[in-house]
C-alpha cells in the first residue's frame, strides 16, 4: 500500500477515534447536566409547592390536584401524582403515565435504599425516553408522602440526534480537509508534515487538530448555552412561540377560522382604509398569527374586501409586513342575516351570557348557521396542505365545523377556543339544537374555555346530553375511538403591545386628550372602552358614575367619565335599543351634575383606531370594566399594558375571567351601583405608591401571562396530543399508553 494512502487512512482513522470519544464524552456529560437540572426542578417546584400541599394533604384528590395542575405548568414536566407513605395514589395529574404507580416506585425506592430526597431515575416508555423523580413532601419534620414528577426526555433524544449529526459532519468536513490538505502537503512539504502529524497520532495534540477541538468546544459551549434557556424557560414572546413551533410541531403552518378578519378593507370618500377591528378575539389572535404565520380563515365583511383580494379571496396582512394570509369567505346577506345575526348573536350570545337577555331561536337561522359553517369547513379543508394540519377554530360562531373539519381530515389537530363563558347545563338546555352543539365541538381534539369553571360546565352539559364516556381524571370526553380533551387556556394580550412604540408619553397623552374633550389641564378623567353590548353593563356603569357624585360630593365638576363604544351588531333591535337607552341615560347623568361647560359624562360612540383606544388608556385615573358576564375582557389587561408609567387604577367586576387573573384591581359587583361608585372614589383617592404597588403586580402578571403564552400552551398540548397518537399509531401501544392519549 502506498504510504500516503496507508497515511490517510491512519488520519482518517484518528479523526473517526476523536469524534466517537467526543461524542460519547458530550453525550454522556449532556446527560448529567440535564438529570442534574431535572432533579434539581423537581426537587425546587415541590418545595415551593410544599406549604399548599401539606395544607390540603389530608382532603386527597380534590385537595391537591390544583397544586398538581400548578407544577405541570412546566412545559416538560409530563405528569404530576401524588402518593401516602404506604404507597396509595392520592391525586395525578391527567397525562401521567400509568406505568409509573405510587407502589411500583416505593418498591424500587426500597429495593435500592435509597435515601436521598429527591430519587430519581430514567425510564423508557414506548413513546420515548422519560426521567421520573420522587419528592418527599412533609408538614413540620415529618413526611406525608411524595410527589412523582414525570419529565419528558423526548427533546433529549432529538437534541443527541443534532449533536450526532453536527459531530458526524464535523468529520466529513475534516477528513476532507485533511486528506486534501496531506495531498497538497505532500507535494510541498511532505517530510515536515507527515513527521507533525505522526507526532499527533502518536499523542502529541499539534496546532493543527485544533479546528477539531475548537468544534467540539464550541458544541459544548452551544449545548450548555442551549441547557440553560431551556432551565430558565425565558419570558414568552413572538420568538419563543415561533421556536415553540419549531422544536414542537417542526414548524407547521397554523390555520385560524374564526369569523371575524384582522384586517377590514373598507371603501371611503378618499380611497380605500384598513380598518382593525374592535373584537377581542382579533385583539389576541392577531399577533399570534403574526409570529407563526399562516392561513386566517374568515367572513370578508368589509365593502372593499372583494377588490383587495385575490380570485380565490386570497390577500397578504398585515399591510406592509405580509407575514401570514387572510383567506376570505363571502357571504348573502340572507346567510349573514341567519348565521351571523340570527343564530350566532340572538340565539348563542344571550345563551352564554348570563346578562338577562332571552335567546331568541328561529328554525331557519339554524339552517343558515349549518350551511354557513359547511362552507367555512371547506374553505378550511381547501387551504391545508397536509392531511394531519394544525386547526384553530375560534369561537361561538363555528361550534359545527370541528366535525365537519373532522369527516374530511380525520388526522387533523383541531384546538377549539370557546372565547365567551359556557354556562351551566340548566341553562345551555334551553337550546333546541343543543345536542348537535355540543357533538359538533367534540369533532375536536382540544376544546378551550377561559376557566375551569367554563370547563366544568361543558362536561356537565356532555355528560347531560350527550351520549359518551367523561374521563374525569383526565378532563376528557371519549366517544368511541375519539377524545376530546377540555381545558382551561385563560387569553391574554400582546406584551409589549406594538401599538406603544408609537405612542407620546404618558403626560403628553394626558394633555392631548384633556384637551381633545375640553377639559382643563388637572380634571380627573375615567375611561370606558367597549363594543356596544349589553353583556359590557355600560348602563351599570354610568349609573355608577351617578352615585359616585351623589355619594362623594367633592368629585363633582372635577370628574368626567369618558366612554368609548364603538356600535356594535347594529343589525339586531337589542343592540340598537341599548344604543338609544346609553345615550338617554348619559343626557339625564349630564343634565343632574352638569354645571356651565362641566358634563360628568362624556359618550364617543365610534370605532376608534387602536392608538386612540391606547391614547385614552394612558390619560386616565381609572378604567371601569364593569361587564355583567364576560369571558376574559381584555380592555382590563390593554389597560394595565398601556400604563408603563405604574399609575392609574383598574375597577374591574367580579364577572369577568380578567378578575382571576387581575386580582390586585379593585373588584366589584357591577350591579352594586354604590359599591361600585364608592371603588371609583376609592382609586380617584388612591395614593401614587398604592397605585404602583398594585398596578406594577398586575404589570408582571400580564406581561408573563401573555397572549404568546396562551397560544404556546395550546400548541404545545396540541403537540403533546400529535405525538402519542402517532406513537400510539405506530407502535400500536399497549393499553396503558392507550390510556393515557389526551390526558
Ligand atoms: P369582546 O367581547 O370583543 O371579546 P374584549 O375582550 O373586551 O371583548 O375585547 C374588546 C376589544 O375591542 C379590545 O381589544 C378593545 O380595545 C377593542 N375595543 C373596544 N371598544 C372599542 C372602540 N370603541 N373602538 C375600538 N376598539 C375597541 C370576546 C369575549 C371576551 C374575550 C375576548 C377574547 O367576549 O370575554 O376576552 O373575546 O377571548
Amino acid at each position: 500500500m502506498p504510504r500516503l494512502l496507508r497515511f490517510l487512512l491512519l488520519l482518517l482513522f484518528g479523526l473517526a477515534l476523536v469524534t466517537g470519544v467526543g461524542y460519547v464524552a458530550l453525550t454522556r456529560t449532556t446527560h448529567r447536566w440535564f438529570e442534574s437540572d431535572l432533579r434539581a426542578r423537581s426537587l425546587f417546584v415541590v418545595t415551593a409547592t410544599n406549604q399548599m400541599l401539606a395544607r390540603n394533604w389530608e382532603q386527597g384528590r380534590e385537595g391537591l390536584m390544583e397544586a398538581l395542575e400548578d407544577i405541570t405548568r412546566d412545559e416538560r414536566v409530563m405528569g404530576v401524582a401524588a402518593c401516602s407513605l404506604d404507597g396509595q395514589r392520592l391525586a395525578a395529574t391527567s397525562a401521567y403515565p400509568l406505568d409509573y404507580g405510587c407502589r411500583w416506585v416505593l418498591a424500587r425506592i426500597e429495593q435500592e435504599g435509597a435515601e436521598a430526597n429527591p430519587w430519581t431515575t430514567t425510564e423508557a416508555l414506548p413513546g420515548g425516553r422519560v426521567h421520573l423523580s420522587a419528592v418527599t413532601v412533609a408538614a413540620e419534620g415529618k413526611p406525608l408522602g411524595r410527589v412523582l414528577l414525570v419529565h419528558d426526555l423526548s427533546y433529549l433524544e432529538r437534541r443527541e440526534a443534532t449533536t450526532r449529526n453536527l459531530l458526524l459532519v464535523a468529520f466529513f468536513v475534516l477528513s476532507l480537509g485533511a486528506a486534501t490538505i496531506t495531498m497538497i502537503a505532500e507535494r510541498l512539504a511532505f517530510r515536515v508534515w507527515t513527521s507533525e502529524l505522526r507526532r499527533a497520532l502518536s499523542g502529541e495534540v499539534t496546532r493543527d487538530f485544533k479546528p477539531l477541538v475548537g468544534d467540539v468546544r464550541e458544541l459544548a459551549r452551544r449545548l450548555a448555552s442551549e441547557r440553560d434557556r431551556e432551565a430558565r424557560g425565558g419570558p414568552w414572546n413572538p420568538e419563543r412561540l415561533r421556536s415553540t413551533l419549531t422544536t414542537h410541531l417542526e414548524g407547521e403552518r397554523v390555520i385560524i377560522l374564526a369569523n371575524r378578519e384582522p384586517y377590514i378593507h373598507e371603501k371611503t370618500p378618499t380611497g380605500v382604509r384598513v380598518q382593525h377591528p374592535a373584537s377581542g378575539l382579533v385583539t389576541a389572535l392577531e399577533p399570534v398569527m403574526r409570529a407563526c404565520s399562516g392561513v386566517w380563515v374568515a367572513h370578508g365583511s368589509g365593502s372593499a374586501d372583494k377588490e383587495t383580494a385575490d380570485a380565490r379571496g386570497h390577500v397578504k396582512v398585515p399591510p406592509g409586513e405580509e407575514s401570514y394570509s387572510i383567506r376570505r369567505v363571502w357571504l348573502s346577506e340572507a346567510e349573514e342575516n341567519g348565521y351571523y345575526y340570527g343564530f350566532s348573536n340572538e340565539g348563542l350570545w344571550p345563551l352564554c351570557h348570563v346578562a338577562h337577555a332571552r335567546p331568541v331561536f328561529r328554525a331557519e337561522d339554524w339552517e343558515h348557521y349549518v350551511r354557513v359553517n359547511r362552507k367555512f369547513a371547506d374553505a378550511v379543508c381547501e387551504e391545508v396542505d397536509s392531511e394531519d394540519p394544525i386547526i384553530l377554530v375560534q369561537d361561538y360562531h363555528f361550534a359545527l365545523a370541528p366535525r365537519m373539519i373532522r369527516e374530511r381530515l380525520p388526522r387533523a389537530t383541531i384546538l377549539t377556543f370557546w372565547h365567551i363563558p359556557w354556562p351551566s347545563a340548566e341553562r345551555i338546555g334551553i337550546c333546541p339544537w343543543r345536542e348537535e352543539i355540543i357533538s359538533g365541538l367534540l369533532g375536536s381534539s382540544i376544546v378551550g374555555f377561559h376557566t375551569r369553571e367554563h370547563c366544568n360546565n361543558f362536561i356537565d352539559a356532555v355528560d347531560t346530553f350527550m351520549e359518551s364516556r367523561i374521563d374525569r381524571e383526565a378532563n376528557a370526553i371519549v366517544q368511541g375511538a375519539r377524545r376530546s380533551l377540555v381545558r382551561p387556556y385563560p387569553i391574554s394580550i400582546e406584551w409589549p403591545v406594538h401599538w406603544l412604540e408609537e405612542l407620546p408619553s404618558v403626560p403628553d397623552c394626558r394633555a392631548s386628550v384633556r384637551k381633545e374633550l375640553g377639559l382643563s389641564a388637572d380634571a380627573l378623567l375615567g375611561v370606558g372602552i367597549d363594543r356596544l353590548d349589553y353583556t359590557k353593563g355600560i348602563e351599570e356603569r354610568l349609573q355608577a358614575v351617578d352615585e359616585l357624585l351623589s355619594r362623594h360630593p367633592e368629585f363633582r365638576d372635577r370628574f368626567t367619565f369618558v366612554q368609548l363604544a364603538a356600535p356594535s351588531r347594529t343589525k339586531i333591535a337589542r343592540y340598537r335599543e341599548l344604543n338609544d337607552r346609553v345615550e338617554a341615560l348619559a343626557d339625564e347623568i349630564n343634565a343632574r351634575w352638569g354645571k356651565g361647560d362641566y358634563r360628568p359624562i362624556i359618550l364617543l360612540r365610534a370605532h376608534h383606531e387602536p392608538p386612540t383606544v391606547f391614547r385614552y388608556y394612558r390619560a386616565a385615573e381609572l378604567c371601569y370594566v364593569s361587564s355583567l358576564h364576560d369571558g376574559m375582557n381584555l380592555v382590563a389587561k390593554e389597560f394595565v399594558a398601556a400604563r408603563d408609567d405604574e399609575l392609574g387604577v383598574l375597577v374591574l367586576s367580579q364577572f369577568t375571567g380578567a378578575a382571576r387573573d387581575l386580582t390586585e384591581a379593585l373588584i366589584v359587583n357591577p350591579y352594586d351601583l354604590g359599591q361600585a361608585g364608592d371603588a371609583m372614589a376609592a382609586a380617584l383617592r388612591m395614593s401614587e405608591a398604592e397605585q404602583r404597588e398594585r398596578m406594577s403586580s398586575m404589570r408582571r402578571m400580564v406581561s408573563e401571562f401573555n397572549v404568546y403564552r396562551w397560544a404556546g400552551r395550546m400548541l404545545v398540548d396540541a403537540a403533546e396530543l400529535r405525538r402519542r397518537e402517532r406513537v400510539s399509531g405506530r407502535l400500536s401501544a399497549p393499553a396503558v399508553l392507550a390510556r393515557a392519549i389526551g390526558s
